[in-house]
């Protein structure tokens, strides 16, 4: 293989596939070159990833792209977790004829976490998208051409996208060498990039206007249909950041799924107001095969709904959700994420919030902590911290405070609740796709709260079985 691409997500219950890789792998593989990505490395030991790499890095490989679904903040990097960086010594110190270069999910974050670093240089990072990027940098390598244009940051040589990718024309395919496994869930895009614009949001693609950056709908269709008469795929979880941004395209989509000789289910990010402001969607999106959704609610305070941009939520999120909730049943999964530190809440009101959740029945919920980086500069927030009444406490660069609420504060919150909701709640969204890789079908998920389905799952040791498979899938091939 002339390119390999490492990638692996980091979270131990959560064995879901990062589509970034596989849509470079597949717009390398359409330019010309080949392309393998290794997948699940996290998750395998040092010899068997060993015994992986020398099987598909050769001496034609000259370029080694390496992507872990790792985002700093998240608790993998708290934690100081080894295995995301050793990989990259694996190939340095075994393939050293090889370039080592990085991409991905907030790759300049993980790169530079003081406690996990590496001790010497990779080759290039590509910030941002990268089909174009990364195609120019393979291009100079394997041809000679020109090197595309660079910066130097952090010692880092910082390679960015010199021009948009065009999603409407992506036709992206999974390859039989992506060693797609029976049943599995597959990451898919419909579109890219967000058209709100939440102040507390660090991600770069947003405010875009609805027709941009979408994939054209036949191409969807065939991608789809490819993947079933191939790999027998009827399961995704989709990237978007709200898939039920566009009025019309839902409707095609709808439209599309109906037109299949197959059934699909997917799971993804919906926006809530956008199913009472187009009431059309709360049928259409389960007829087309919607099983589990993500809902940001953020906060059931009107003020901190309308601080953040959520207007419409300050008045409706409880009456929206609880009539939803009623109506989809079990056939749709709902996920709940709340943040803590926006507005006056305090405690008391995240307790309420939990027992709002409890009495009406929802599915599953999550309290994340509010994440803010002086130094970043994405969100809003970020950008004007003072005018939203936050500070930043010691000069830190992470550790905020308003007049209300404390980092500290939230976080011993969120972790004494983090528990005890593990026994109360039904694996949703990404936890779904997960189980569903490890066997469970959704009556079976249904039935179980996170505490017993990992009792069963650890039983039965489906984890180490999905990972057997995949690793010998790939070293049979
Ligand atoms: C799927 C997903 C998840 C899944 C991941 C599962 C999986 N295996 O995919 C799960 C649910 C686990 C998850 C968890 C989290 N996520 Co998340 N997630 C996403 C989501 C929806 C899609 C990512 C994706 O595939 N995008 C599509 C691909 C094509 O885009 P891409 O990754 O940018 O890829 C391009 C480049 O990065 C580059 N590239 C990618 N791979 C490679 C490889 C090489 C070799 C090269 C050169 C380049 C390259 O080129 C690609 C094509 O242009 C994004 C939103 C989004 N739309 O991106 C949020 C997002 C990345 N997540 C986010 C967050 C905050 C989290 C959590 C911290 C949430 C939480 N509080 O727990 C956790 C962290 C988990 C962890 N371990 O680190 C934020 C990150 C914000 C930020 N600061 O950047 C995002 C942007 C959502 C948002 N809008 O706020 N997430
Ligand atoms: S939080 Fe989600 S909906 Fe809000 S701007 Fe960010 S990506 Fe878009």
């Amino acid at each position: 293989m002339q390119i390999v691409i490492l990638t692996t997500n980091t979270d131990p219950t959560r064995q879901v596939r990062y589509l970034g890789p596989y849509q470079i792998a597949w717009w390398m593989r359409e330019n010309g070159y080949s392309v393998q990505v290794l997948d699940y490395l996290y998750f395998m030991t040092k010899e068997q990833r060993l015994e992986l790499f020398k099987k598909y890095i050769t001496a034609e490989t000259k370029v080694v792209g390496y992507a872990p679904f790792a985002i700093f903040g998240s608790q993998r990097f708290w934690h100081g977790e080894q295995p995301i960086h050793d990989i990259l010594d694996e190939i340095k110190f075994n393939f050293p004829w090889v370039k080592i270069v990085l991409g991905g999910v907030y790759v300049l974050g993980w790169l530079n976490s003081r406690k996990n670093h590496i001790g010497w240089k990779v080759d290039a990072v590509f910030k941002g998208e990268a089909e174009h990027s990364f195609k120019e940098y393979c291009d100079y390598i394997f041809k000679g051409e020109k090197h595309p244009p660079f910066s130097i940051e952090h010692d880092n040589k910082i390679i960015r996208a010199s021009k948009k990718y065009d999603i409407q024309t992506c036709s992206m395919k999974y390859s039989k060498n992506d060693f797609l496994l029976p049943g599995e869930s597959l990451p898919f895009e419909f579109s890219r990039g967000c058209i709100f614009k939440c102040k507390f949001c660090q991600y770069p693609n947003i405010g875009k206007d609805k027709d941009d950056f979408n994939k054209e709908i036949d191409h969807i269709k065939s991608s789809l249909i490819y993947n079933y008469e191939n790999f027998g795929t009827t399961r995704y979880h989709i990237t978007d950041d709200t898939l039920n941004s566009h009025r019309e395209r839902t409707q095609l989509l709808h439209k599309i799924t109906k037109e299949l000789p197959f059934k699909i289910e997917f799971i993804g990010y919906v926006r809530l107001d956008l199913l009472y402001i187009w009431p059309e969607q709360q049928d259409i999106l389960p007829e087309s095969g919607l099983v589990s959704c993500h809902f940001g609610i953020e906060s059931f305070d009107p003020e901190a709904c309308k601080i953040i941009g959520k207007g419409w939520g300050a008045k409706n999120h409880k009456n929206a959700l609880a009539d939803i909730r009623k109506k989809w049943g079990d056939d749709v999964i709902i996920n709940c994420s709340m943040i803590l530190g926006l507005g006056k809440e305090q405690e008391e009101d995240w307790e309420e919030s939990q027992n709002w959740f409890i009495d009406n029945k929802i599915h599953d919920w999550n309290f994340n902590i509010l994440t803010m980086y002086k130094n970043l500069q994405a969100s809003e927030f970020e950008k004007e911290y003072k005018k939203y009444g936050y500070r930043f406490v010691d000069d830190s660069n992470w550790n905020w405070a308003s007049d209300y609420m404390t980092r500290d504060r939230a976080g011993a919150w969120a972790k004494n609740n983090r528990q005890k909701n593990l026994s109360a709640t039904t694996p949703s969204v990404w936890n779904y796709s997960a189980h569903t890789n490890l066997g469970f079908t959704k009556d079976e998920i249904l039935k179980h709260n996170y505490l017993s389905i990992n009792e069963v799952r650890e039983r039965e040791n489906r984890t180490e079985k999905l990972i057997e498979l995949y690793y010998k899938t790939a070293m049979e091939y």
